[in-house]
């Protein structure tokens, strides 16, 4: 823990109104704060400001839209623990408008919508559930006899800030799988303009409240990529802390589901992990509180790329990834050694090899190191200026 003094300032009255609201310890609430502090990459200390938001910040009325989607992401929501969402409801934000868990219907519902908007009148965060389907004036999602296209920009014209949440809001996600007859597209595309996305099918609940608590603790959004994802949350490579990372740099892979490498933890690249090609937090940070291994790679399967546009519903499941920063070992490893047997002249031969290859990746490794999501951008950014002065010439 950071700043316990600054903490314990807020006075012991406040903490104990904000145990009995959130029915949470003391610890545990400056734990979820300290957990939100250190999920946004804030420096240690940060946490007792992130507690003083939450604590005194007036309360932002929330709209929430649903569209073409499964409704995971508020499921998901549903399943964080650190608080439950309906004391973040009651605590942290105010849900004015949110299809799912409202008790009102039809004229009610319409109603309370509009209301919030104007009371509310560009303080409000509108936060957008599922795609927008574009096609033929709309007409495949409509809500209280208004299109999903209508409704966006209606709500986004005086909102404070727009979140997307999920990959279907911020990129399309699984309902612009191809051929996307209903033209299923992401809000940035529908409004014209960069909102934040929080991708993930379903997205991590704590990336989704970090951002919010930002807002709060900060009185603005985090800083995003250009695809609008907070950094904090969506600047590192899966695959750079995945937990069988080792076996990749070791050469060991599940070759089948179920065979002895895959019931060993072996990595999944050979199934089609998209680790190495996807943006995201999934691998330091589980999800729904169920502990460390609850996130798709850590259940035993690939990781299909969900946070990633181009690549989650895009390419086949089990393709082998495109390596971004690290290349894969030349030579693999048996799954399975065999044993009681000394080593042969084939074998230590074999092994030789297997270390000069070994000494190749790890060349490969320490050139590619270090570079992630910004020396990405970076390489980007000098490669379009070159094409701009080659094409000056
Ligand atoms: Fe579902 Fe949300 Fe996937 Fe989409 O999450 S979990 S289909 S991202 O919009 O409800
Ligand atoms: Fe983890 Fe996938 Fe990378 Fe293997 S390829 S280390 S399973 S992220
Ligand atoms: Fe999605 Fe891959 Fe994370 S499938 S949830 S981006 S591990």
């Amino acid at each position: 823990m950071g700043n316990l003094n600054e903490i314990f300032d807020l006075g012991r009255k406040t903490l104990s109104d904000v145990e009995r609201r959130l029915d949470m310890s003391r610890r545990d609430y400056l734990q979820f704060c300290a957990t939100l502090a250190v999920t946004m990459g804030l420096p240690s200390g940060s946490e007792a400001a992130v507690a003083k938001a939450i604590e005194s910040a007036k309360r932002p009325s929330v709209i929430w839209l649903h569209f073409q989607e499964c409704t995971g992401c508020t499921e998901s929501l549903l399943r964080a623990e650190h608080p439950t969402l309906e004391k973040l409801i009651l605590d942290v934000i105010s849900l004015d408008y949110h299809e799912t868990l409202m008790a009102a219907a039809g004229h009610q519902a319409e109603a309370a919508r509009k209301d919030a908007m104007t009371a509310n009148k560009g303080k409000y965060v509108l936060v957008v559930e599922g795609a927008i389907p574009v096609k033929d004036n709309g007409i495949f999602c409509k809500i209280g006899g208004h299109t999903a296209v209508d409704l966006v920009k209606e709500c986004a014209a005086d909102a404070a800030a727009v979140i997307a949440i999920g990959s279907c809001a911020s990129w399309g996600g699984m309902p612009s799988t191809g051929p996307n007859p209903t033209g299923a597209s992401s809000v940035a595309e529908v409004l014209g303009k960069p909102v934040v996305t929080i991708p993930g099918c379903p997205p991590n609940p704590y990336n989704f409240l970090a951002t919010v608590v930002h807002f709060l603790t900060f009185g603005k959004l985090p800083d995003v990529d250009k695809l609008g994802r907070p950094k904090f949350a969506y600047s590192r490579l899966i695959h750079e802390n995945c937990e069988r990372r080792a076996h990749f740099d070791a050469g060991r892979f599940a070759m089948e589901f179920g065979d002895a490498g895959h019931r060993q933890g072996y990595c999944l690249y050979k199934l089609g992990c998209k680790g190495p090609e996807t943006y995201g937090n999934c691998s330091t940070l589980g999800f729904g509180d169920a502990g460390e291994n609850n996130w798709p790679v850590g259940c035993g399967h690939p990781c299909i790329g969900c946070t990633e546009k181009g690549v989650g519903f895009t390419k086949p499941i089990h393709q082998v990834a495109k390596m971004l920063n690290v290349a894969p070992p030349l030579q693999y490893a048996r799954i399975v050694e065999e044993q009681g047997k000394g080593a042969s002249f084939a074998s230590a031969a074999a092994l030789a090899a297997l270390a000069g290859a070994a000494a190749g990746a790890a060349v490969m490794l320490t050139r590619n190191l270090g570079l992630s999501h910004a020396a990405q951008e970076a390489q980007a950014a000098q490669a379009d200026g070159q094409a701009k002065d080659q094409a000056k010439v």
